[in-house]
């Protein structure tokens, strides 16, 4: 099996980089800088024409959005229990989150990061932001709500699934939205759990490069 993900520091591929590293997967990582604008090179355009990272190739096929690649990874590695495939109740909550995380929230992100995606009338960006803010701030209540409701362990059922770093993602960028994290307690105390965890410490040093491309 070869497998090879390619990612950004700072980016939503943070979340595949945790469920290879929970895996215990043997991967390639391919680490890109959005800064340095290697999204728009044309080797990688060839393989993901949004330009747009995660991208996961898994036997010669690319597969990229974060839900199709989570899915991918937790199909691969089916004891490392990344979703619940098992308990159609729990794998339906799964699918529910990933897709509002994906569809809903990331976009919410979105209108504040990249307002040129949605419009090039910059008068309207204002208004974009303070849209794209709410959407985020009604993900987080969603998200404080279940880890209020259950033991606070896990986003689905009691244990971690590839939802779990998903929500992290969403976490480490809410400073940039000028929301204070400590309006949703829970939240943090689980995405402090998750930043505890080797497979996070991993993917967290991959991002930084620490980890030698020949080594990956
Ligand atoms: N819907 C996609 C969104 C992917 C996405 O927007 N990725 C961002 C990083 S978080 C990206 O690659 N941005 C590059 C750019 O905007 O130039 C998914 O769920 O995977």
């Amino acid at each position: 099996m070869v497998l090879k993900l390619y990612f950004a520091p700072g980016a939503c591929s943070l979340a595949p980089l945790i469920a290879l590293e929970e895996a215990g997967a043997d991967f390639e990582g391919v680490r890109l800088s959005l800064a340095d604008g290697d999204q728009r090179r044309p080797e990688f355009l060839a393989i993901n024409p949004l330009g747009r990272v995660p991208v996961l190739i898994a036997d010669g096929q690319v597969v990229t959005e974060n839900l199709a690649v989570l899915t991918t990874i937790a199909h691969r590695f089916p004891r490392a229990g990344l979703l619940p495939f098992d308990h159609p109740a729990l794998l339906a909550r799964a699918f529910e989150l990933l897709g509002v995380f994906s569809s809903v929230t990331h976009v919410g992100f979105a209108q504040v990061f990249r307002p040129e995606r949605f419009t090039d009338d910059k008068a309207a960006w204002p208004a974009l932001a303070a849209g794209g803010v709410k959407t985020v701030r009604a993900g987080f209540d969603r998200i404080e709500r279940i880890l209020k409701w259950s033991d606070g362990e896990a986003l689905v059922g009691d244990r971690f699934t590839v939802v779990d770093p998903y929500a992290l993602v969403f976490w480490r960028w809410a400073p940039r939205l000028e929301i204070d994290t400590a309006d949703y307690p829970a939240f943090t105390a689980h995405a402090e759990r998750l930043l505890r965890r080797p497979s996070t410490r991993r993917a967290l040093a991959r991002e930084a490069g620490l980890v030698a491309v020949g080594a990956e």
